[in-house]
């Protein structure tokens, strides 16, 4: 797939005139992020088309009874002819602070108090009814959007909508445009009113739904980003000013875990931008908003070997370039050489996430997860020896199939040898499990296996699809959610830890040998 040639996209072509004169941007409300893909599309509509007037409105500023008043009024007063909706955020199920949700589907599956079984099940639906009234609300301002600009052409697109787009778009009006993955050239192709059959444009037409296939790829090497232009048509931009912003090295990522359906939006074809252009972006995001913390947005930052001499171009300019921030992202460090190490340290890299997911090869490789423990491990060694001093962000995906309580025994006996590598004061373990994902190859196993009903619908709130879709069978699954609502009660901001020492107090952990097998056991 990486070496596939397909036709490019170049900038700066002789384009005929715009159909559309006037884009209202609308940044559907989440949990306050600043609106990456936005910031670039706005950026490259700019570079082709100087002649259209951009705007963006960002619903997140306004407090929630004023956001249809603020779309309705700013449609009033720009009168665009192109709406286009960003849509970042889902997510039915998001364990995160201020969000019980995982920890009341875990107390009403698996306490044995009655008590606390019916207030999670209080607590649950009145959960499930948020998340449907947040899933519905934007649906509101998008149909809002068609109601009160009838003659505008309506398109949606973001990460959300990317994943859920044949469901999504059967509740929209026929007409609304939407969009797959990346959407520049989608977009570009609609202003000048050429086809978009090869792109991954999706549309509904009564009950039928018809979805493109992309042909070409977006050229992002020498993407424009002009942050003074952005500023100019972002009203209300200040709010993000000094705080976490989003941006993307490269598109695409050549593995393919079973799980994860980041290829499915990205593609598997890596994409990258030249270390400059990245560098001056961060450059104009320090200078202008303060900005001192950002996170790479890429799928994988270092998505295979391949990618490792862009990788290290990136490190050096951003080392060299002395800005004095700090850089965070998701990093196998199975790729992570001395070489890289060092710059990564020297470039600024704050807290490391990396998805370790199990502790037992075998089930890494049933995963297709594409990396040898060991090579992880040396990545670590490599960033300790590099000085790195920051956090470790552990993510395990527990209980996949074929977990067995040995290999469970593996995962606690990785975190505790990076614990060995780092200091147990810097690793933080994450413990999630195999969200099932539509487009994935995951999701397809467990329909054949029989897990999964193939009608089924991920969106769905029901309490039983839920959860299929929190993927946690059998023993052991009642085992690790007990570890888990034990953790939650003792320690929930790092309940990580826990978990892992319950799990090694349940499975009578007395030693773990070199290799990872259970030495010692009491039941
Ligand atoms: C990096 C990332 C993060 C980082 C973000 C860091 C930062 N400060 O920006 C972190 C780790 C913090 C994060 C957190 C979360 N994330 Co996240 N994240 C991603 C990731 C990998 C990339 C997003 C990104 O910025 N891409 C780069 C930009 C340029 O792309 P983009 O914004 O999508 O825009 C492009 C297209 O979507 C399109 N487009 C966008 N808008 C529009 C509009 C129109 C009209 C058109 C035509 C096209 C279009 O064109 C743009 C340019 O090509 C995606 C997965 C992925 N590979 O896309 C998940 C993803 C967006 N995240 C997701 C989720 C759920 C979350 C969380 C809610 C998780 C949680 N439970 O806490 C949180 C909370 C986010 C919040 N609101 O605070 C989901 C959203 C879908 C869903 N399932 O609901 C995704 C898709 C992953 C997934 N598993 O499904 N995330
Ligand atoms: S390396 Fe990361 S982004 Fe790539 S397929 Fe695996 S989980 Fe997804």
């Amino acid at each position: 797939m990486e070496t596939m040639e397909l036709p490019m996209v170049a900038g700066t072509v002789t384009r005929p005139p715009s159909l559309y004169r006037r884009i209202l941007f609308v940044w559907l409300p989440v949990r306050q992020i600043f609106p990456v893909g936005i910031g670039y599309l706005v950026n490259w509509i700019h570079r082709e088309h100087p002649e259209v007037t951009l705007e963006v409105l960002d619903l997140t500023r306004f407090e929630e009874p004023d956001q249809m008043k603020a779309l309705i009024s700013r449609i009033e007063e720009f009168s665009p002819d192109l709406l286009a909706y960003s849509w970042r955020d889902v997510q039915i199920f998001a364990p995160h602070e201020g969000d019980n949700s995982l920890r009341r589907a875990f107390e009403f599956y698996y306490s044995p108090n009655l008590l606390t079984r019916a207030y999670a099940a209080w607590d649950g639906l009145r959960m499930v009814w948020k998340y449907r009234s947040e899933f519905h609300k934007k649906l509101r301002f998008i149909k809002e959007g068609v109601r009160r600009a009838p003659k505008a052409r309506v398109m949606v697109g973001g990460g959300a909508f990317s994943v859920f787009a044949e469901q999504i778009i059967r509740l929209l009006p026929e007409g609304v445009i939407g969009v797959v993955g990346e959407g520049e050239e989608a977009m570009i192709k609609t202003l000048e009113g050429r086809p978009v059959d090869d792109e991954r444009v999706i549309t509904r037409k009564g009950s039928q739904i018809v979805l493109g296939k992309k042909a070409g790829a977006v050229e992002i090497r020498r993407a424009p980003f002009d942050l003074a232009y952005l500023e100019s048509v972002f009203p209300g931009h200040e709010i993000y000013h000094g705080k976490t912003v989003g941006i993307q090295t490269k598109r695409g990522c050549p593995y393919g875990c079973s799980f994860c359906l980041y290829t499915y939006i990205e593609g598997k074809r890596v994409y990258y931008r030249d270390p400059e252009e990245v560098v001056e972006e961060i450059r104009q995001y320090r200078d202008r908003w303060g900005i001192k913390n950002f996170w790479f947005a890429d799928a994988q930052f270092i998505p295979g070997v391949k990618a490792v001499p862009e990788a290290l171009s990136l490190l050096t300019a951003l080392r060299d370039s002395r800005l004095d921030i700090t850089w965070s992202g998701y990093i196998r460090t199975s790729l992570i050489s001395p070489e890289m190490a060092r710059l990564m340290v020297e470039s600024g890299m704050g807290d490391l996430e990396v998805a370790i997911t199990s502790g037992s090869q075998e089930i890494l490789d049933s995963l297709k997860m594409g990396f040898r423990l060991e090579g992880l491990m040396e990545g670590c060694r490599n960033l300790k020896e590099a000085g790195y001093r920051g956090k470790i962000i552990l993510n395990y995906s527990l209980n996949a199939p074929g977990e067995t309580p040995e290999s469970l025994a593996c995962a606690v006996e990785s975190y505790e040898e990076i614990c060995d590598i780092f200091g147990p004061e810097n690793v933080y373990p994450m413990v999630f499990f195999l969200a099932v994902q539509p487009h994935t190859s995951f999701e397809k196993r467990l329909m054949r296996e029989g897990w999964l009903d193939p009608d089924y619908d991920p969106i769905s709130l029901n309490p039983w699809t839920i959860r299929k879709l929190l993927y946690n069978p059998g023993p052991l699954g009642e085992l690790i959610a007990k570890a888990c609502l034990l953790a939650w009660d003792i320690e929930p901001m790092a309940m990580g830890r826990v978990v892992m020492r319950e799990i090694k107090r349940s499975l009578g952990i007395a030693g773990v040998s070199a290799k990872g097998s259970v030495v010692a056991r009491a039941s």
